[in-house]
């Protein structure tokens, strides 16, 4: 994606698209990293002559380098079943209430420190001498730099939100040496130069400055939230994911707070991303890949045609997390909760929408409450964005307005934060404004029907949660 920016102006052009595909291998599901790179490199060149470089990603995964620097593997997928098992085992050796209470992270298998803890007897975590988080090693790479770039540390559930610093007694307790991370670097700081060998691939011959940014994809997303300077807002950043929350400027670690498996990452100036993790349209495109279907915009219409409520399953629920077999699965979640079970693609696609909606409006009303801080407006960035839809049930199930775009919302993020270290914008309010003045927005009301959502809240929650 390139940006450009002006102090009145702000546009995205996507240059190249490539896909991310896993690749399960005899040991487990991993990242095909090198394909990342090469597309990486293959979108810098398509990009032309840019000003700055940054790169962002999904959280908690990493590479391991051995003492030459050079990558010990592919990386192991966060959805790899290496993690069943390990939290419960971690809690014995720190209680999971000074876990929370130090760290602020949600309960999730996919932590950095779970995964590192079902790691770390491999021949792999022996010889790593440097771990590097999926956005750090990509920078690395174009630079020969390394770093631990901050929002992104967040996530591992070894650093401390209240300090921005890494939770020292966390990481002694289990074991695990601090020394393998790369020293922080924050949003904004200069991340080095392109190698002279990507140059050349490029054919630049001046140095291209690589700038830090908010690298967790879900911090950048939120960076580019288009709330007006002082508006009581949630957010939804879409995608693969829902990340529901709020923007605090301090981490919520209370006791209620870890029951209800929030979590507080950092974002950019050290404010706290407060938000749950939910399924997300994964399930979707769980069910899209099953069906071998790529249209989804047939899906959706088949969707909006269907009876909205008749079977809801609980999106937040971690047994959704695995790849395979997702449309029968989500029926013996139907099926086992007493609902219809849905029979045809549209059934299963609203069942999905529907489920959305309603984990959506739950996390926004639990993180209102446990936050202390009511909220007038919701706004959903990234994919679903467009997906008029979700917009809609959305606005209805939480019975509050949903504003929803920028749908690249993580790359104007990562933009506008380059563009603010080389002085092209100024503060978050400036670059929220940007974003509001320049991106197309649709703004959805609620419906007023809150009684069919209460019924249907109830029935996730009574039947399919513990
Ligand atoms: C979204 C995201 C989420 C994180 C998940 C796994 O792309 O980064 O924020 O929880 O992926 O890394």
């Amino acid at each position: 994606m390139v940006g450009s920016v002006t102090p009145d102006d702000l546009d995205l052009a996507e240059v190249l698209r490539f896909a991310n595909r896993p690749a399960r291998l005899p040991e487990g599901l991993r990242w095909d990293v090198l394909a990342l790179y090469a597309g990486v490199l293959d979108g810098l060149r398509a990009a032309g002559p840019v000003a700055s470089v940054g790169i962002d990603g999904w959280a908690v995964d990493y590479g391991l380098l051995d003492a030459d620097g050079h990558l010990l593997g592919p990386p192991a997928h966060y959805r790899d079943a290496r993690t069943e098992g390990v939290a419960a085992r971690a809690r014995r050796t720190v209680p999971a209430e000074r876990l929370y209470a130090r760290t602020g992270v949600q309960d999730a298998p996919f932590n950095t420190l779970h995964q590192l803890l079902a790691a770390r007897d491999s021949a792999q975590f022996t010889a790593a001498r440097r771990l590097l988080l999926v956005p750090d090693l990509i920078t690395y790479w174009l630079t020969g730099e390394a770093g631990t770039e901050v929002t992104n540390a967040s996530t591992t559930q070894l650093l401390d939100p209240r300090t921005g610093r890494w939770a020292a007694d966390v990481a002694e307790a289990f074991g695990i040496d601090l020394g393998l991370f790369a020293p922080f670097r924050h949003p904004g700081d200069p991340a080095g130069t392109l190698l002279p060998h990507v140059r050349e691939h490029l054919g630049r011959a001046d140095p291209v400055p690589v700038t830090t940014v908010a690298s967790h994809d879900t911090a950048s997303a939120v960076v580019a939230v288009p709330a007006r300077d002082g508006e009581r807002f949630a957010y939804i950043c879409t995608g693969t994911w829902s990340l529901v929350g709020l923007e605090l400027d301090a981490p919520v670690l209370t006791a209620a707070s870890r029951a209800a498996n929030f979590t507080n990452e950092l974002g950019l100036d050290g404010t706290v991303r407060y938000l749950r993790n939910i399924t997300g349209l994964w399930l979707l495109q769980e069910c899209m890949r099953a069906w071998a279907e790529d249209d989804v915009g047939a899906l959706l219409r088949e969707a909006a045609a269907v009876p909205g409520l008749r079977s809801v399953v609980d999106a937040s629920d971690p047994a959704f997390l695995p790849p395979g077999r997702m449309p029968e699965r989500i029926a013996d979640a139907c099926r086992s909760t007493g609902q219809p079970v849905p029979s045809t693609r549209g059934e299963t696609t609203r069942c999905v929408l529907d489920s959305l909606a309603l984990a959506h409006r739950r996390a926004v009303e639990e993180a209102q409450r446990l936050a202390d801080h009511p909220v007038d407006v919701v706004y959903v960035v990234g994919g679903a964005a467009r997906n008029a839809l979700l917009c809609r049930l959305t606005a209805d199930a939480c019975g509050l307005p949903v504003v929803a775009g920028p749908a690249e919302a993580a790359a104007l993020g990562n933009v506008l934060v380059q563009a603010r270290a080389h002085g092209l914008v100024g503060d978050r309010a400036a670059m929220r404004g940007l974003v509001a003045r320049t991106q197309p927005l649709r703004r959805y009301e609620p419906s007023g029907d809150g009684a069919a959502w209460d019924a249907a809240a109830r029935r996730v929650a009574g039947r399919t949660r513990p």
